[in-house]
């Protein structure tokens, strides 16, 4: 196990809104993330590297320990599954919802219904609890439009303004989850680490208070 703790941060939207956290904690990235092709960022905190992955790896590379810590979306850690990483912060960012949407009258249409989903364990773990049979259609993206091209009944997506689902004739129909970003520790590190990792946290928690 290194020396430094390694963070592993979601490209995209989630990198915006946790880079200022990160920055209050004294942690600033010496290269653009968004535009280095560098894998592995030196930071200003000379005991902290950063690794920016696609948001469903992050998980995984926590998991194993090949990163200390992540930023995660809880979506992405509940599809993920398992009870093997430490969960200790809320970060408050990219809020959204998950939810089943479809047209209005998707519920009323005769036999199993079809459902199409990037979260496939997510969708099958809420219906067979509520013991409603469906048949459950993996995407890798675009769900807005499965059920416009008669691939699907309803999906399960992920909710914001609720704009996408309106420009598409869809609607919101069940609330599955609220979601936000989580700071995820890997439980080894957690123990070997420990003092530097507090630290981490505590920063992020003054910040996450004042804010
Ligand atoms: O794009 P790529 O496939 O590489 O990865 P990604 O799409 O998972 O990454 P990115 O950058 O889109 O970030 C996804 C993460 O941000 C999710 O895992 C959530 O934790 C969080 N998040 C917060 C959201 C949204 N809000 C959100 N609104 N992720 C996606 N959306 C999409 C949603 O899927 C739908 O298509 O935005 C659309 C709905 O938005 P509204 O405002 O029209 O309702
Ligand atoms: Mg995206």
């Amino acid at each position: 196990m290194t020396e430094h703790l390694i963070i592993a941060l979601s490209k995209g939207r989630i990198l915006e809104d946790t880079l200022p956290l990160l920055a209050a904690a004294g942690i600033e990235p010496v290269d653009d993330p968004a535009r280095s092709r560098k894998l592995v960022l030196d930071t200003t905190d000379p005991g902290v590297k950063l690794v920016v992955l696609r948001a469903t790896d992050v998980p995984t590379y926590v998991q194993y320990g090949a990163a200390d810590l992540g930023v995660s979306g809880k979506d992405v850690l509940m599809e993920h599954g398992g009870d093997d990483l430490y969960e200790p912060l809320d970060l408050g960012i990219a809020r959204c919802r998950l939810m089943v949407a479809g047209f209005p009258d998707a519920h009323r249409r005769p036999g199993t219904l079809r459902v199409a989903t990037k979260f496939v364990n997510i969708t099958r773990r809420y219906f067979a609890e509520q013991g409603r049979q469906v048949e459950t259609i993996k995407l890798y993206g675009s769900m807005e439009l499965a059920p416009i091209a008669g691939l699907a009944d309803l999906i399960v997506d992920l909710v914001d303004t609720g704009r996408t689902l309106e420009a598409n004739g869809l609607v919101p129909l069940e609330h599955i989850a609220d979601i936000s970003s989580r700071m995820v520790v890997n439980r080894a590190s957690m123990k070997l680490k420990h003092k530097p990792i507090k630290a981490f946290l505590e920063k992020l928690e003054q910040r996450l208070g004042a804010a």
